[in-house]
């Protein structure tokens, strides 16, 4: 094993919680950053291997003060899996709600600032560690009603190789990765406000990304030799691909007053 300790952030479900699990069964002491306690002594009533910690991400002081606080065995992170994420909404841009905009950037953006900028300097000085950062093709693809969800996780994959740029002439890794459509996650009935029918007619008829899948991606990322790394991987199902560019035929431009 090339590194032993991960910190998961949003391992209570979706691709943080398949991570959680499959490293810990892989042998690595997973520490499992989620805000549902209930969620996560589920999983760490699954193996010894896992040190769940209650947390909400965009709170820069509690992660801190949470890397001077952890026990033996979890105390020396090498890897950080910044998973934690969301997305509010699928309105356009000018029907949107200005505090789901904020949620967004703060999970989204705020929340990966706060663990990297926290443990960063750490796998520096060991010259050691791994970030895998979850983007997502809404950061390089726009759709409708993607607006911020989308311009957070471009921020995602620009950090990701802004920070690959600067921890460069150390051992660190850097990877982003970059996942399409995805079912058995929380995502999208968090997105659609619970609302059932829209969640099955979204997925219905696909055979979409599963967080396994995410979680089999980082377990080969971990394992890779150690002169390797591999900047970005975008995953689509097959079912899925590129929409092509829209024209909007006679458009009105006349002014309505
Ligand atoms: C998830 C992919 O297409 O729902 O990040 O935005 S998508």
């Amino acid at each position: 094993m090339n590194y032993k300790t991960v910190l998961v952030t949003g391992a209570s479900a979706g691709f943080g919680l398949a991570t959680a699990r499959l490293l810990a069964n892989n042998g690595y002491k997973v520490i499992a950053l989620a805000r549902r306690e209930d969620k996560l002594k589920e999983l760490s009533s699954l193996s010894d291997n896992i040190y769940p910690v209650a947390m909400d991400v965009t709170d820069a002081k509690a992660v801190e003060t949470l890397v001077s606080s952890l026990p033996d065995g979890f105390k020396d992170i090498d890897v950080i899996v910044n998973n934690a994420g969301l997305a509010l909404g699928v309105e356009k841009a000018q029907e949107c709600s200005l505090e789901n905009w904020k949620t967004m950037v703060d999970t989204n953006v705020l929340g990966v600032l706060n663990v990297t900028h926290t443990i960063l300097p750490s796998l520096v000085k060991k010259n050691k560690g791994f970030i895998i950062n979850l983007g997502s093709t809404a950061g390089s693809w726009p759709y409708v009603g993607g607006n911020v969800y989308g311009a957070t996780k471009a921020f995602v994959e620009q950090f990701s190789r802004n920070l690959r740029t600067d921890v460069q002439g150390s051992a660190i890794k850097v990877t982003v990765i970059k996942p399409g459509l995805c079912s058995d996650t929380e995502f999208s009935y968090v997105r659609l406000n619970g609302d059932e029918k829209k969640v099955n007619d979204l997925y219905s008829g696909t055979k979409s990304i599963l967080p396994e899948d995410i979680a089999n991606t980082i377990l080969w990322l971990l394992n890779n030799p150690a002169h390797v790394n591999v900047n970005e991987i975008e995953m689509m199902p097959v079912c899925q691909a590129y929409g092509g560019l829209k024209v909007v035929k006679d458009l009105d431009f006349t002014e309505k007053k």
